[in-house]
């Protein structure tokens, strides 16, 4: 292995930092980073936009908000210790659960003293000559940092639709992804839900038993189908415990970080009734698994994706009493997995109870937000509370609004105006020494799996960095353009969330450009190798208190 030859900047110097390390986002990706950047000997500090540690589960506290990825294997695996001692209640955790979790590895790892909150990223800014970033947030503070890491969330940015007259409504509104950490009392409260996506069908039959009358305002079905949670029994704790090196191995392997067993069968190798009878096998299945553990051509057969529909809708004609409430929840206008599927608990159950009442705005679109509450076709509803459960800037949200300038003032948001460009998911082209583990390109399936890989990649990165005496890292535009293209190509082979938020569809103006990791964790891997066996030659590597000529990168 060569090293590469350092690339020299003329008149540069190096300049004292408060820290090697800045992560902003106390998340579960930004808490990992901080756990390793400390461990490998960086000076580090974390600065966190919210009250306390969580991040997506700290903000996302809606009842009814929980995993829908079986919890063990959402969880950090980076120590069998951590593994051992904690138990998950349930297969798929709820957020309190999941809020205390994070707050246990936090103090066990001693984290908190690196940390501080009600901190939100005003502006963060390149200064070339030294190679350092100097971040100021929302309460008058300033950093400066050699490294920049911003494990900032996709589902962070929450997001509100131009409603008319959303702010003149003269009860209480909510956003799931902002709820507060103060209980809201539901209790005898006349309740709508705006939004059907994963949190709404989460939050309806949370509240449905409590509320005096809850009304669902749905625009697009979707296809849910059952979470199937279930407590993790002493007997399933014990075979975690002992299966920990394997199941890590294994979710290793998976191609997006699910234990789930791949079927080895399309659908049209069985007859009819073995097909209902294994779509009956995949309703009874948790979570992912009817994703992951599916017909293989599940996606790419018009065919097959029409008959498993098909068997959700006589689900939901079977499950929903009133006919004409079934038919609307049934979606007509896009296949399963064209939209992130849901995965519910009681939701199509919750329009028995007479207190729930669904309201289709397709038929009967919001004119307005009253001050008394929602005005559609049919007239004003009045309301307590409205719940807007309608989803988030995704992927790019939080990047873009951090007022981030690489080299020469280049604003990120200028540099994405077109869609993400990134390398890796992690690097992009103008913004030396920043990196954003979790964000746009990251993953797709179980986040936890793909970000800790990036995060590990980072680490030993800053590690190498250092051993070298390197102070910056860029990477190239060719490696940049290379792996947002197979990220684009790669999307288009499939039709997966091809009319969600996974391709910014649900905001306006926002690039219809795929935001997930389309390559899956094997790609990933395989170009962390390539880039470490190369001695990164995807990059360019400075020294700053060097001066002389400048070589081509190795
Ligand atoms: P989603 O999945 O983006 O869902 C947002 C919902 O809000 C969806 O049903 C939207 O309907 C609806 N929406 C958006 N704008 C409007 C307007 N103007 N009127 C009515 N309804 C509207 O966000 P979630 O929070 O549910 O889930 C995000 C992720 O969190 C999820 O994937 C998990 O990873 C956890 P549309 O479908 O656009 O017609």
């Amino acid at each position: 292995m060569t090293s590469p030859e350092p690339v020299h900047e003329q008149g540069s110097s190096r300049l004292a930092t408060d820290v090697d390390v800045l992560v902003v986002g106390a998340g579960i990706t930004g808490i990992y980073q901080l756990h390793r950047a400390r461990e490998a000997g960086f000076s580090v500090l974390l600065l966190e936009a919210g009250g306390g540690v969580g991040g997506t589960w700290f903000w996302n506290r809606y009842p009814g908000a929980r995993f829908d990825s079986e919890s063990y294997t959402y969880a950090y695996l980076f120590s069998k210790e951590l593994f051992e001692e904690w138990e998950w209640p349930e297969h798929f955790a709820q957020q309190p659960e999941i809020e205390r979790y994070l707050n246990h590895v936090v103090d066990r790892f001693d984290l908190r003293r690196h940390m501080q909150f009600d901190a939100t990223i005003t502006s963060a800014i390149y200064d070339e000559l030294s190679g350092t970033w100097t971040v100021a947030t929302s309460n008058g503070a300033e950093v400066r940092a050699r490294f920049l890491i911003a494990a900032t969330g996709v589902l962070s940015v929450p997001w509100f639709p131009h409603v008319p007259g959303r702010d003149e409504f003269g009860g209480a509104s909510y956003h799931t992804g902002m709820w507060p950490a103060t209980p809201v009392d539901l209790a005898g409260k006349r309740v709508a839900v705006i939004g059907t996506g994963s949190s709404g069908v989460q939050v309806i039959p949370a509240i449905a038993g409590e509320v005096a009358a809850l009304t669902v305002y749905q625009r697009t079905a979707n296809w849910c189908t059952p979470l199937n949670n279930a407590p993790i029994l002493p007997g399933e704790q014990a075979r975690l415990r002992a299966d920990f090196e394997a199941m890590r191995e294994r979710l290793n392997r998976s191609m997006h970080g699910f234990l789930h067993r791949r079927h080895d069968r399309a659908t049209f190798d069985d007859s009819r009734a073995d097909r209902w009878a294994f779509f009956e096998t995949m309703w009874n299945s948790p979570g992912f698994a009817k994703l992951n553990s599916n017909y293989t051509d599940l996606l790419l057969d018009h065919a097959a994706n029409a008959e498993w529909c098909e068997f959700i809708a006589e689900k939901i004609r079977s499950i929903v009493d009133d006919p004409e409430t079934a038919r609307k929840l049934i979606p007509n206008d896009h296949r399963f997995a064209e939209k992130r599927p849901p995965f519910v608990t009681g939701y199509y159950e919750a329009y028995n109870n007479p207190d729930v009442s669904l309201v289709d705005l397709v038929e009967t679109p919001i004119v307005r937000i009253a001050a008394s509450g929602i005005e559609t076709a049919d007239g004003v509803r009045e309301f307590d509370i409205v719940v807007w459960a309608t989803g988030f800037d995704f992927g790019t949200g939080a990047l873009v609004r951090m007022g981030i300038r690489g080299r020469g003032g280049l604003a990120l948001e200028d540099h994405w105006a077109d869609g993400p460009t990134t390398f890796l998911g992690i690097h992009s082209t103008g913004f030396p020494n920043l990196f954003f583990p979790g964000g746009p390109h990251a993953a797709a399936g179980n986040n936890p799996r793909y970000n800790g890989d990036q995060v590990d990649y980072i680490t030993d990165t800053l590690v190498y960095l250092r051993d070298r005496g390197y102070d910056t890292i860029e990477v190239d535009p060719a490696a940049e353009a290379e792996w947002t293209e197979m990220i684009d190509t790669g999307a288009a082979l499939s039709p997966f969330g091809e009319r969600s938020y996974f391709f910014g569809a649900n905001v306006p103006g926002k690039p219809r450009k795929y935001l997930l990791n389309s390559g899956g964790r094997p790609k990933l891997f395989a170009a962390i190798a390539d880039v470490v066996g190369s001695d990164y030659k995807a990059f360019r590597l400075t020294r700053s208190s060097v001066s002389g000529p400048t070589p081509s990168p190795v």
